[in-house]
C-alpha cells in the first residue's frame, strides 16, 4: 500500500468523524497524520513490517496513529473506520462533497431522513424536506441543488495535476517493458486541458504488446475493464481513473498520436480539411483518395505538412481558429516553462501557507528564479490569519532583512489583498503603498448578483495600489463555478488601468480559462503566472500555469513574469 492510499483512508475516517460529530481536536490529529503519511519520503508500509521500525519517530505520527497505520497496513482498515461505516455508508462522504452542506447538516440528514447519497439528497431538496430541519431554509435547498448540478456535471473528471502524476508513474512503469521503445500520453493530457475524464497512453517500440499484459498487473490498477490485442482499459487508484492504453507499430505512431491527442472538434475540422485535398486521414495514417496510397503517418508533422499546416502545438487544437492559423503562417510562438523568471504570489506561515520566508526563498532559487514575492494574505481573511496593517509592515521589514541573505533572487515584499464586499481594499493605501507587488482577490461575498460583483471589481481596479487581479474568477474546478460578472466591462477597466489578470497556476483553479484569456489579450492586457504556493512544493505547478497560458495563444511577451529581475519592476507598474 502507497503512502498516499493511506492517507486517503485517514482523511477519509476524519470526514466521517466530523459528520458524528467526534472531538474536533482527535480529528484535527487525523488530518495532520494524513498529511505527514502524505509527504513522508519513505514508505509506511515498510516501517510498519520492519520489526525495528518505529512509525512514532515520523513527526505527527504518536502512539495511536501509529497503531492505526500498522493496522491500516496489516489489513487494509482500523476499527474506528469500520465503526463509523457501519453507521455511516462510505456514500455518505460524498455529500461532503456538495458545497453548503457541512458534516453537521449531513448528520442531521441522516438522522432524519437516512441521506446517504446524492440522488437522496436531489430528492430531499426537491421535496421541499430539507427547509424543514433545524437552520435550513429554501435558499440553502436552491444552493444545494445548484452544487448537485455542478456536482453531476463534474462527475468522473479528475484535476489536471492528478491525472498528470498518475500518468507520469505510469509511463515510467510501462517504459521498462522489454520491446517497448516509448510510451506518450495524449489526448485532454496532452492538450493540456484543465480537467481531465480519462488518461490516454499510446505505446510503441519494436514489440509493444506485453505492455498490455504489464499495465493489468500495474499495483494501482483496480477494476480492468477490457482487455484486447491492442488495447487495454482499467481504472487505477482509489479514485478510480481511467487509463487507456493503445500499443502501436511504430510506423503509423505519428497518426495515432495526432488522432488521440484530439480534441474531437479538431480532428473533425482537420479530416475534413483533408477530404477537401483529396486525401483520407485516420489513425493509422493519410492517405491519397484514389488509391489508398499511404501519404503521411510515422510523425505528427508531416501529417500536418502535407495538409499544408505547420504543425499545431497539442494545447491549440480545440478548432478555436488554430488550423486557419497554420494555414496562415500566423500561429502564435507560445510561452514556454523556461521563459518564467519568478513567481509573484507565495505565502508563508505568517498566514496559511506552510513554510517560511526563506524557505520559500530557497525553494525560488532551487527553481532558477531571479525573483519571488511574498504576498500572504490580508486581515479579512480571519481564518487564515491574515495580516493586518501593522503586522504587514513588521513583514515588510522582514523581508527586507532576509533579502540580504539571498543574493542573486530579488525578494519582493507583496500582498494577496482582499477586495472587500464593497469594493474598497482590505489595508489601507498608507501600507499597500510600501509594497511592490499587491494582488486583489476576491475570498468573500461570492453570492452576488453580476451587477454588485462587477461593480465590486471595478471599484478595486480604481485603486492605485492593486497590480494583479488574483485568480480573476474565483473558480474552483468540479467544485465552484465562477462567480458571475460583466466580464467585459471589468477586462476593458483592467486594461484601461493597466492592472494585470493573474493565471493562477494552482491545480484546483487554474484561473483564468482559455477564451478569457483570448478575449483579455484582445484588449490589450498583460498577464502574471503565479502558483499561489501555500508550501515550497507547489512553485512546481507553474507548469500547469503556463498550459493554460498556451491554450490562450499567449507568448512570453504577454507575459510579465518572464521579465528579468532589472525589467520587473517598469513592466509591473499601472498605468
Ligand atoms: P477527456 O478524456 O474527456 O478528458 O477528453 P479526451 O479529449 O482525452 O477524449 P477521449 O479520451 O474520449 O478521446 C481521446 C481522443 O481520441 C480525443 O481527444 C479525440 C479522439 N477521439 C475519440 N473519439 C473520437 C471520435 O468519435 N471522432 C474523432 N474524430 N476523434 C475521436
Ligand atoms: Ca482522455
Ligand atoms: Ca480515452
Ligand atoms: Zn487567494
Amino acid at each position: 500500500m502507497e503512502n498516499k492510499e493511506i492517507a486517503a483512508l485517514l482523511y477519509q475516517t476524519a470526514d466521517l468523524m466530523e459528520i458524528a460529530g467526534e472531538d474536533p481536536f482527535r480529528i484535527r490529529s487525523y488530518r495532520n497524520g494524513a498529511a505527514a503519511v502524505e509527504s513522508y519520503p519513505r514508505r509506511i508500509a515498510e516501517i510498519a513490517a520492519d520489526p525495528e521500525g518505529d512509525l512514532t519517530a515520523i513527526p505527527g505520527i504518536g502512539k495511536g496513529l501509529a497503531a492505526v497505520l500498522k493496522d491500516i497496513v496489516a489489513r487494509g482498515s482500523f476499527e474506528r473506520r469500520d465503526v463509523l461505516l457501519e453507521k455511516y455508508p462510505p456514500t455518505a462522504l460524498e455529500l461532503l462533497k456538495i458545497q453548503g452542506l457541512g458534516p453537521k447538516s449531513i448528520a442531521l440528514l441522516y438522522e432524519h431522513y437516512r441521506v446517504s447519497t446524492i440522488d437522496d439528497l436531489e430528492r430531499i431538496c426537491r421535496e421541499g424536506l430539507l427547509r424543514q430541519l433545524p437552520r435550513m431554509g429554501e435558499k440553502l435547498e436552491l444552493k444545494v441543488l445548484r452544487s448537485i448540478e455542478l456536482y453531476k456535471r463534474s462527475a468522473g473528471r479528475f484535476l489536471l495535476d492528478y491525472a498528470d502524476r498518475m500518468a507520469a508513474e505510469l509511463v515510467a512503469y510501462l517504459s521498462q517493458t522489454p520491446g517497448v521503445e516509448s510510451v506518450t500520453p495524449a489526448g485532454s493530457l496532452r492538450r493540456g486541458k484543465e480537467t481531465i475524464g480519462d488518461v490516454d497512453l499510446l505505446v510503441t517500440g519494436p514489440d509493444p504488446a506485453p505492455a498490455l499484459a504489464r499495465f493489468v498487473e500495474y499495483p494501482r490498477v483496480g477494476e480492468v475493464l477490457a482487455k484486447g490485442e491492442n488495447k487495454a482499459s482499467a481504472k487505477i487508484g482509489p479514485e478510480g481513473l481511467q487509463v487507456d492504453v493503445r500499443v502501436l507499430d511504430r510506423s503509423s505512431f505519428g497518426s495515432a498520436l495526432q488522432y488521440f491527442t484530439g480534441s474531437k472538434d479538431h480532428n473533425v475540422a482537420l479530416r475534413n480539411r483533408a477530404i477537401r485535398m483529396g486525401f483520407k486521414l485516420s489513425e493509422y495514417g493519410l492517405f491519397r483518395a484514389e488509391d489508398d496510397t499511404r501519404i503521411a503517418g510515422t510523425t505528427e508533422e508531416e501529417i500536418y505538412l502535407k495538409l499544408n499546416l505547420k504543425w499545431i502545438p497539442p494545447e491549440l487544437r480545440e478548432n478555436n481558429g488554430e488550423i486557419e492559423a497554420a494555414a496562415e503562417g500566423r500561429l502564435p510562438a507560445l510561452v514556454e516553462l523556461t521563459h518564467i523568471r519568478g513567481d509573484l504570489h507565495a505565502h508563508t506561515i505568517a498566514t496559511d501557507g506552510r513554510n517560511t520566508i526563506p524557505e520559500m526563498a530557497d525553494a525560488a532559487r532551487a527553481t532558477g528564479y531571479q525573483y519571488l514575492a511574498i504576498t500572504d494574505h490580508s486581515k479579512a481573511l480571519a481564518m487564515a490569519n491574515g495580516l493586518d496593517e501593522k503586522r504587514l509592515v513588521a513583514q515588510i521589514a522582514e523581508i527586507h532583512r532576509f533579502a540580504a541573505d539571498f543574493p542573486g533572487l530579488t525578494l519582493l515584499a507583496g500582498c494577496e489583498c482582499d477586495i472587500r464586499q464593497d469594493g474598497s481594499m482590505d489595508l489601507d493605501n498608507e501600507a499597500l503603498a510600501q509594497l511592490d507587488v499587491v494582488v486583489g482577490s476576491v475570498h468573500s461575498y461570492m453570492n452576488m448578483e453580476s451587477a454588485q460583483m462587477t461593480d465590486r471589481l471595478l471599484r478595486a481596479l480604481e485603486n492605485p495600489h492593486l497590480t494583479i487581479l488574483g485568480h480573476p474568477t474565483g473558480r474552483l474546478l468540479l467544485r465552484r463555478d465562477a462567480f458571475p460578472y460583466d466580464v467585459e466591462k471589468v477586462f476593458d477597466a483592467a486594461a484601461r488601468c493597466g492592472v494585470h489578470l493573474e493565471i493562477n497556476a494552482s491545480p484546483e483553479r487554474l484561473d483564468l480559462s482559455s477564451n478569457l484569456l483570448r478575449m483579455a489579450k484582445a484588449k490589450g492586457i498583460r498577464f502574471v503566472i503565479s502558483t499561489d504556493a501555500h508550501h515550497v512544493q507547489h512553485l512546481e505547478n507553474m507548469k500547469y500555469g503556463v498550459l493554460m497560458a498556451r491554450r490562450g495563444w499567449l507568448g512570453p511577451e504577454d507575459i510579465i513574469n518572464t521579465r528579468d529581475a532589472s525589467g520587473l519592476p517598469a513592466a509591473l507598474r499601472r498605468k
